[in-house]
């Protein structure tokens, strides 16, 4: 496959101003019909207009309605090229024929239990009809659908709706135009038999807009919170950008086939049903919360995706790190915010968006934008920023010029966040001086070279800080000394407790005066920037900052490079045979966040869990699972039976008879009991396998009833089977709990587990054609450590055996999959060579697809 370049970018030789859509659904093959008027970029010019196009029978091409002969046009199984089209604008109206039913790619138009729905993002317009599917190309749609009225009643498409009626032969039409100039992979068509849940929001301006939530009849039940979560989402972005949605109505359909989270297709959103169907007896507070992250997200897209658009595809974080900025206020592969080049453009989202709207750096450049500019400014610059550009497809630096030329700012060095690979490492040395009452830091950057990007530029790093006084509370900050000038951060001549400054050079010493003691300093308050920090702190300076810390990113942050810190010297005895030892300091810090009433109980949650297993192994020069997985079991039941007290109380003050609410207090309330109960279910001892037996049976909503099933599924045995059998039994017919019952025992480290997840291969309800229970199976098995990596290569066979199985129906999801190995090179040398041999195995496969060739083979590179 032919790799792409970001530099060989070239604008195209032809426009497509308006697209009219037909389509003939049939249940054999549906005929798509596109008429297109075509005009020269240079005009004169006739170069050869080349359409992308796969899987797709050509029926007829006709330039200004006559028929093309042969001679005049090529085809081949990518391509379609109208040799020397007419000098000037024309029309292009081009007949082809596809087989919906048979596409398990879920690329292009496909069927989800019975329904036809499209994916076109990022290239499967291309399986839909010719054309140019590439971002630049924006056009104004129509859409003319016919179909069965009875199998298909609900007909729709972006925009709105201009006419509907009756055909013969038990047919119906309905016709949509979308007033907006859009890019193809924002097209959208969906038929079958839906039903909808119907509200209307009133815009600041006044406007009615109608809200329609579209699922199969018997889930319409669940769709409340989505609904509840569009309107939060329309009020949002209007209270906070002055952004108003520009068109009368706004669908949203529920699919169970997705191969992602959701898509933000012009007015016509398709969700994955994971991301919209919810009631608190089938749905997790988790869920819960991603359906609001994710309604919002896609949403947000109208402005920040589709009325202003990506150039291209290496654009791609103008859009995405944009909008999950919005939604949410390393390896052989490692990507800046923007690749350099791609084979396959899926692969950026797969390699980029694991955990779909986890750490996307994207985001957390935007968050640099804000941090340096202040709302205000971030305002000034998004609003420049629409002036300039809606309508367009734009690229990164037309982001950053809007942003410097409303502020008027110079911002050296910043755009190498977009092309620059890999965290930049800071180290900072701290000193004080008494006597002057000075209290210097000393920062240093290095950016770790990666593939084809060897010697890296110092980048331009914002850095939020405070500094602790003896008793815990922020220093007032007056003035620092930096690049020879004494600089006030003083504001209206009133002393600041937090600040930042910015850190552009390879080194450089701010120091700051009227420091009256010796100061804790918290860096990188609210994680200012995506880089990875060396500080000089001693562990009591970090307990002491995850006791006072007034900035709770920093003050968890403390909490977890403790017991990072823990781990790894743990791990280190245990490679040595060394007796493990807990530090008591730590269970005491944890002791005291546990019992703290005053805080938050999201945030003990979170500061009570220790990191997961990946991440120690990504701290480790050979990562070694075994070791790590000892550590934190041992870390977790040791602290377990010394907080036993505590931890018991825990569950019981937080117990509540009160019907479900989806609000923090509760929220925080049951993740602290349920993370009280894990950890106690880790003592394996009668009394704690009791209370998460009756808290199982007690439960009246998911997030309770599935935490105490987790808690119980942690131990081998007899209750462990029955239990999880009850679940299975109770929740059969609800095929997105059925996937947590999959992905709960796909993680499970009990040993030998790569057999229960081969025969649940076979269980009545897997599918491999659908990607929510491949994601829960294939993937929550791929991302546990201890079975995946068993030394004996049975993880490693299983998995390499499903992708190989997998690519034939799926290349996406394949995709997804097989990047499970792409760290390979980071465990010892048997696991290497275990590794290795299935991604030869992988490529060197008959009729790969080009998603899993680029995954594999780069990571074999
Ligand atoms: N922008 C959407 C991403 C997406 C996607 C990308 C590649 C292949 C399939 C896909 N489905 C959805 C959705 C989002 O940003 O949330
Ligand atoms: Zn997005």
């Amino acid at each position: 496959p032919k790799e792409i370049f970001l530099k060989d970018y070239k604008l195209p030789d032809y426009y497509f101003e308006t697209v009219d859509l037909s389509f003939a659904l049939g249940e054999e093959k549906t005929l798509v019909n596109s008429k297109i008027t075509v005009s020269p970029r240079v005009e004169g010019s006739s170069s050869p207009l080349v359409l992308d196009g796969h899987d797709l029978k050509l029926l007829s091409i006709k330039i200004n309605g006559n028929g093309l002969k042969d001679a005049h046009y090529q085809v081949d199984s990518r391509h379609l090229t109208i040799l020397s089209p007419p000098s000037g604008a024309f029309t292009l109206e081009i007949l082809t024929e596809i087989y919906p039913h048979k596409n398990t790619s879920l690329e292009g138009l496909y069927k989800s239990t019975g329904n036809f729905c499209t994916q076109c993002e990022a290239e499967g317009f291309r399986n839909i009809t010719f054309f140019q599917d590439r971002p630049d190309i924006m056009a104004k749609y129509t859409c003319r659908i016919e179909a069965d009225k009875l199998l298909y009643p609900v007909l729709l498409s972006n925009g709105n709706l201009l006419e509907q009626g009756e055909l013969e032969g038990g047919k119906h039409f309905a016709l949509w135009e979308d007033p907006f100039k859009k890019p193809c992979y924002l097209f959208a068509l969906v038929a079958g038999q839906l039903e909808s849940r119907d509200d209307t929001f009133v815009t600041r301006s006044g406007r009615n807009v109608q809200l329609r939530i579209w699922t199969p009849a018997e889930d319409l039940s669940k769709t409340a919170h989505a609904m509840y979560s569009l309107k939060a989402a329309m009020k949002w972005d209007e209270d906070v950008f002055g952004l108003e949605y520009d068109l009368d109505l706004f669908n949203i359909v529920a699919v169970p086939d997705f191969n992602m989270g959701a898509m933000e297709n012009k007015s016509l959103n398709i969700f994955n049903s994971k991301l919209v169907l919810a009631s608190p007896e089938t749905a997790s507070d988790a869920d819960y919360d991603a359906i609001l992250g994710v309604i919002g997200h896609e949403y947000f897209h109208n402005w920040t995706g589709n009325r202003v658009t990506c150039r291209d595809w290496f654009q791609l974080s103008l859009k995405e790190g944009l909008t999950v900025f919005r939604d949410q206020d390393a390896g052989p592969m490692a990507h800046p915010v923007r690749p350099h080049s791609y084979i396959k453009m899926d692969n950026f989202y797969t390699g980029v968006r694991e955990g779909l709207f986890s750490s996307f750096l994207g985001a957390e450049v935007v968050r640099m934008y804000k941090t340096l500019l202040g709302s205000e400014g971030f305002r000034k610059g998004m609003d420049l920023y629409f002036k300039r550009h809606d309508g367009q497809a734009v690229t990164c630096e037309d982001f950053f010029a809007a942003m410097r030329d409303a502020n008027g700012v110079d911002f050296a060095n910043f755009l190498l966040w977009y092309s620059q690979a890999g965290t930049p490492i800071v180290k900072v040395a701290s000193s004080y001086n008494a006597e002057a009452k000075t209290f210097s830091l000393k920062f240093s950057q290095e950016v770790p070279p990666t593939p084809g990007q060897p010697i890296k530029e110092p980048m331009f790093i914002p850095v939020a800080l405070g500094m602790l006084n003896s008793s815990g509370k922020d220093l007032p900050l007056t003035s620092v000394f930096h690049d020879g000038m004494l600089q006030s951060i003083a504001s209206n001549g009133e002393p600041v407790y937090s600040t930042v400054l910015r850190v552009t050079k390879k080194e450089e010493e701010f120091i700051f005066s009227d420091i009256t003691e010796k100061p804790v300093p918290s860096l990188f308050r609210g994680y200012s920037a995506p880089i990875r920090l060396e500080a000089d702190l001693s562990d009591d300076d970090l307990f002491f900052l995850l006791a006072h810390d007034s900035d709770e990113f920093n003050r968890w942050e403390a909490g977890q490079l403790l017991a990072r810190n823990l781990m790894l010297t743990l791990v280190a005895d245990f490679q040595q045979n060394k007796p493990l030892v807990l530090n008591p300091k730590f269970v005491q810090g944890l002791k005291s966040i546990l019992i703290d009433s005053s805080l938050d109980k999201e945030f003990i949650a979170k500061a009570i869990t220790l990191p997961g297993e990946g991440e120690i192994m990504d701290m480790m020069k050979v990562a070694d699972p075994d070791a790590v997985h000892a550590v934190r079991s041992f870390i977790r039941k040791q602290l377990a039976s010394e907080l036993r007290a505590e931890l018991l109380n825990t569950v019981k003050n937080n117990r509540s008879s009160e019907a479900y609410e989806f609000n923090h207090p509760n929220m925080a309330r049951r993740a602290l009991k349920n993370i009280a109960l894990a950890y106690l279910a880790s003592l394996q001892d009668e009394e704690s396998a009791t209370l998460a037996l009756n808290e199982y049976k007690s439960a009246t909503n998911m997030t309770d009833q599935f935490a105490a099933l987790a808690a119980i599924a942690q131990n081998p045995g007899k209750t462990r089977e029955e239990v999880l059998a009850d679940f299975y039994n109770k929740w059969q017919d609800n095929f997105l709990v059925v996937n947590k019952w999959f992905a709960l025992q796909a993680r499970a480290d009990i040993p030998g587990n790569v057999e229960n997840v081969r025969n649940l291969l076979n269980h009545p309800a897997f599918d491999l054609r659908n990607p929510n229970k491949v994601y829960a199976l294939i993937g929550g098995f791929a991302g546990s450590p201890v079975n995946f990596h068993a030394k004996d290569g049975s993880g490693y066979k299983f998995l390499g055996e499903i992708v190989v199985q997998l690519d034939k129906i799926n290349p996406q999801v394949a995709s997804r999959m097989v990047s499970a190995f792409s760290r390979w090179r980071r465990y010892d040398e048997t696991r290497q060579s275990l590794a290795k041999a299935q991604l030869e195995m992988i490529v060197s496969a008959n009729g790969l697809s080009e998603n899993v060739f680029e995954i594999a083979s780069k990571s074999l590179a």
